[in-house]
């Protein structure tokens, strides 16, 4: 641990939680930088810690800066990351190695957010989507770095399901494969992000946040190592068409085909396109639903720690 400490910065508002035992929700900064415009990717990355806070816990946002894994950013490092936007590193689990050792910037996705979290002893982490299984993977192979970490790191992160610009039953289908329990809260159906339901069932469904603590508990003292996936649907009011969604996805993907975009430029490029596409109005329920994930990862949170 001596060694890793090196490579570890702490803010002072985590430090004192981890020191007092304090309930701590994770954040990630790929969405900062990759997955939303500027100025509106940095009110929603302040306005998710402020949500965090005021749901009885102390936020943790996560990236690399200067080749530091930081956990708590301060108010100028997430004005950085969020302006700075794509020319800031997506890193996720295979480049922190190689941006650490280059004392470089990253910003982490889900995968690399788990990984960091679990260093510290942080056990969630509320984001808007996960990467998943993309469609036509079975020519690709483009298979996010996120579900394998679900299969190693002993984090919950709680989602708005996986978007359809994935192959959403492929992506089910592997996280069973690598033993991830996926919880539809309050639902039995898999949320699609930017609608309320897909046409695919959760694993389980579970209806408070006590429920979902208590199985992570078990989970991790029978020794079951991994992730557990809480998907959490987008509130009614900002949820969208699904058949406006679903064209302007399918037209995001054919543009991202004929651009012959792939590896990991392709999430940030679809993100974006569809943003366009349907004129601004995903990204404000993106914003929406980000919001309403780190609530309940705040509330499971409290429930894990007994508070
Ligand atoms: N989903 C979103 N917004 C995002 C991402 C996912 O709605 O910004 C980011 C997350 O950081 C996730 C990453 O971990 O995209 C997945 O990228 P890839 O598909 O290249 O693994
Ligand atoms: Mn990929």
């Amino acid at each position: 641990m001596n060694k890793m400490n090196n490579y570890i910065k702490i803010s002072k508002e985590v430090q004192n939680a981890l020191d007092n035992n304090l309930p701590i929700v994770a954040l990630e900064s790929t969405i900062i930088s990759h997955g939303m415009p500027y100025p509106k990717n940095l009110h929603t990355a302040l306005e998710c810690e402020q949500i965090v806070r005021d749901n009885g816990c102390v936020p943790a946002t996560i990236a690399i800066i200067k080749g530091k894994l930081c956990v708590g950013l301060e108010k100028e490092d997430l004005e950085y990351l969020a302006y700075t936007g794509l020319k800031v590193t997506k890193v996720s689990r295979r480049d922190i190695p190689v941006i650490v050792a280059k004392e470089a910037d990253g910003a982490t996705t889900v995968s690399a957010t788990m990984y960091i979290a679990s260093l510290v002893g942080i056990k969630i982490f509320a984001t808007g989507g996960i990467g998943g299984v993309h469609r036509g993977a079975e020519v690709s192979m483009d298979i996010s770095a996120d579900l394998d970490e679900f299969a190693k790191t002993n984090v919950t992160v709680v989602c708005a399901g996986a978007k359809a610009i994935l192959d959403l039953p492929k992506t089910l289908e592997y996280l069973e494969t690598k033993g991830v329990p996926v919880i539809g809260y309050q639902t039995k159906t898999l949320p699609a992000f930017y609608t309320r339901k897909s046409n695919y069932s959760v694993d389980y469904q579970m209806d408070t946040p006590e429920e979902i603590a208590k199985m992570m508990k078990t989970k991790w003292d029978l020794g079951l190592n991994g992730g557990v996936l809480v998907t959490n649907p987008i509130p009614e009011e900002y949820s969208l068409d699904e058949d406006v969604m679903n064209k302007a996805i399918d037209e995001a993907i054919e543009s991202a085909n004929n651009l012959g975009i792939s590896g990991k430029e392709i999430t940030p490029y679809l993100l974006d396109k569809i943003q366009k596409l349907t004129s601004g109005t995903s990204l404000e329920s993106n914003i929406k639903l980000v919001h309403n994930n780190c609530k309940l990862a705040s509330l499971i949170c409290k429930a894990y720690y007994g508070t």
